[in-house]
């Protein structure tokens, strides 16, 4: 018996444990990884998904009939079959708005210790080498033009920080976008040769797969910086790993890889590279605000009928 109170959702994979509490208090939960009996997929009208649980797509909602709503742990959303869920008329939403200063601040944190070597400097100082002489001194931010790939709401908020930076901004989006002062490319090429770091953080799928490939990775040339905080997909990971080893660019900064979690074998043995495991919005506070605003989607659509955040295929 479903209960009117409590409506039934099923979560695709864990998510954090505080976001299971939100999510247990409000709702009926089942949790696909535990096995659901096709008698309480029955009831199923919301679902929960994430990023860290893989595709969700027509495979699984032809298993839920009664499916209205997914709701995704995150702002980007191509771990989600969109043409499956439109075709389904599902509402999807994202957690829009709620990380973008998280993602920013790791950006400019991730783009400083890339070009200024910090964690080389800082395993040297561990590694006791210090005593022996200073640590090799480092390329540098001052004089450079940075250009962000994706101007959306991560990206204006990179480049507010950037601006604080003394360096000259660029972009390249889609979209004229009329109220923006920073000068715009009109490919991402274009950009590449226009500047000497490239900050990509623009949504994955297959629209944006390989956008960073080898021809634009030699238009930002041996001075050049690659930042990805966006997903592995966009950049052309042989590719990089093929510039980074030939320094045909200097550095690259990532926070996200084509097969997470493995980094290829090659990509970490180079030294002018720094990796991170995904961490961009993995604060404490922005994940409890992520959840809480992918519970509220899913409450809000219970009791009013329209999401907070529908991503913009899905608002009807
Ligand atoms: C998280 C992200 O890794 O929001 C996104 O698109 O990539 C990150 O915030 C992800 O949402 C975890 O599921």
């Amino acid at each position: 018996m479903s209960d009117p109170a409590r409506p039934d959702i099923l979560v695709a994979a864990p998510l954090p444990a505080f976001t299971m509490d939100v999510l247990e208090a409000r709702f009926t939960v089942h949790k696909l990884w535990q096995g659901v009996a096709p008698a309480d997929l029955a009831r199923v009208r919301g679902m929960a998904a994430s990023t860290l649980a893989g595709p969700v797509g027509e495979a699984l909602f032809a298993q839920i009939p009664g499916l209205e709503i997914v709701a995704n742990f995150g702002v980007g959303y191509d771990n989600i079959d969109m043409a499956a869920a439109v075709a389904r008329h599902l509402v999807v939403t994202n957690t829009a708005g709620v990380l973008d200063e998280e993602v920013a601040d790791l950006t400019v944190g991730l783009l400083l210790a890339t070009v200024r070597r910090i964690p080389a400097a800082e395993r040297y100082v561990r590694d006791g080498l210090w005593p022996g002489g200073g640590f090799a001194l480092s390329p540098s931010l001052r004089g450079r033009r940075v250009g962000i790939v994706g101007l959306g709401g991560i990206g204006k908020a990179v480049a507010r920080r950037l601006a604080g930076f003394a360096v000259d901004i660029a972009w390249y989006g889609r979209s004229e976008q009329p109220d923006v002062a920073w000068p715009r490319y009109p490919s991402v090429e274009a950009l590449a040769a226009a500047c000497d770091v490239l900050i990509v953080i623009v949504p994955g799928g297959a629209a944006t797969r390989h956008l960073i490939d080898a021809r634009v990775l030699a238009a930002l040339g041996p001075d050049g910086v690659l930042i990805n905080v966006a997903r592995g997909s966009v950049v052309d990971e042989a590719a990089l790993i093929e510039a980074l080893q030939a320094r045909t660019i200097l550095a690259a900064g990532l926070d996200v890889f084509e097969h997470e979690p493995h980094v290829p074998q090659a990509l970490l043995a180079c030294d002018n590279a720094v990796v991170l495991p995904h961490i961009g919005s993995a604060s404490l506070v922005t994940r409890q605000a992520m959840g809480r605003m992918m519970a509220d989607n899913l409450t809000a659509w219970f009791t009013t009928g329209r999401a907070l955040t529908p991503v913009p295929e899905t608002r009807y």
